[in-house]
């Protein structure tokens, strides 16, 4: 009967019909099914590093250009090069570099995103949440949980800078995005300093607090501690090959991530000691405290980073790489892990991807 339609016939049926599904919002899948379930991901976002040196200079430029109190918040986002106009660090995290100059207020407002700090420079300049009030110290590492109501005071001296990572990225994903400012442009009254972490974080929880509400209710995490316990577990501990000693912030209430979207860590890395070659789907952001050293991309055409303190580094997804610690180091590092293990997505690999 009806002959085989010739290979030009099929082809032409084929364009029109995708033409005309189009119309009616329709995308025949064959069409990106090898785009979009790839074998392993396909990731934008390049490493990346930041050197301190350059960047003090550059956000010390804007106290002269803009006022927190006119710009909410005095803050350079730090962009990845491979997400050209998206004004994040890695395809899931925003990280950004906030200014506060001494006598300065960022006004009160709380949003669904959560966010966490982490402090280069301070010297009497403080973060409210909920009006308790924590004196920043340069390496400490700050909580500062979704719809939380937050505000930012300088009362000493000097420049204060400090890291901030919003997993906003994910709440825009998934249009939940809310923001209120606090009323008349005022402020909650300021709480007993140092309560939530007496409360919480002092292996005691109040009777019958309810555990695990999401984020941990302990908003500062002094460098002074974590330090102390680096140092006093260091010489006795057996180094973790990929990692070297690091431990993860966590919610005391639960023992999970201090926050749900966001893993926080501190490792250390002793001189001379590289580690090995190790890839996670945890997009991450470091900021080394102390020590030197460089990042290296084995098998990658991509250029080694230098690291020195205060500077700030990006690792992407998938992407294989090891650690050389010339001097001894202790690390900061933010990712999206957390939220990764809550939707089972979170995948990592020790060793080389050829061995
Ligand atoms: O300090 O509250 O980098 O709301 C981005 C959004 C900082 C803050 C940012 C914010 C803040």
């Amino acid at each position: 009967m009806s002959a085989k339609p010739r290979p030009d016939d099929i082809e032409a049926r084929r364009n029109e019909y995708y033409a005309r599904v189009g119309e009616d919002q329709l995308v025949p899948l064959w069409l990106f099914f090898k785009d979009w379930f790839t074998l392993e991901p396909h990731v934008q976002s390049l490493p990346h590093v930041w050197s301190y040196e350059a960047l003090r200079e550059t956000i010390l430029e804007a106290a002269a250009i803009v006022d927190p109190a006119d710009a909410e918040r005095r803050v350079l986002a730090l962009e990845n090069p491979g997400l050209p106009g998206r004004r994040l660090a890695t395809e899931s995290l925003y990280a950004g570099l906030q200014l506060m100059m001494p006598g300065e207020l960022a006004p009160c407002h709380r949003h669904t995103p959560t966010a966490m700090r982490f402090v280069l420079e301070s010297d009497g300049a403080y973060t409210a949440v909920n009006g308790e009030r924590c004196y920043m110290k340069p390496g400490d590492f700050i909580v500062t949980p979704a719809w939380t109501w937050h505000d930012h005071g300088h009362e000493g001296d000097g420049p204060t800078v400090w890291l901030d990572v919003l997993d906003v990225a994910m709440t825009h994903l998934f249009n939940a995005t809310f923001t209120e400012h606090y009323p008349d442009d005022s402020r909650p009254e300021p709480t007993e300093p140092l309560d939530t972490l007496h409360r919480y974080g002092m292996n005691m929880l109040p009777v019958g607090y309810e555990r695990g509400q999401g984020a941990s209710p302990i908003f500062s995490y002094p460098y002074e501690r974590t330090r102390e316990v680096i140092e006093r577990l260091k010489d006795h501990s057996e180094l973790d090959a990929c990692h070297g000693l690091k431990m993860e912030y966590v919610d005391p209430t639960t023992g999970g991530p201090a926050m749900p979207t966001i893993s926080a860590h501190m490792q250390l890395l002793p001189a001379g000691f590289t580690t090995e070659s190790y890839r996670t789907t945890a997009g991450t952001i470091y900021c080394p405290v102390e020590g030197a050293g460089t990042v290296e991309f084995p098998g990658a055409e991509t250029p080694a980073i230098e690291y020195r303190p205060w500077d700030i580094f990006v690792i992407p997804s998938w992407q294989e790489f090891r650690i050389a610690a010339d001097t001894e180091s202790t690390i900061f590092s933010a990712s999206d892990q957390a939220a990764q293990e809550k939707l089972r997505m979170w995948r990592e690999q020790r060793g080389s991807k050829g061995s």
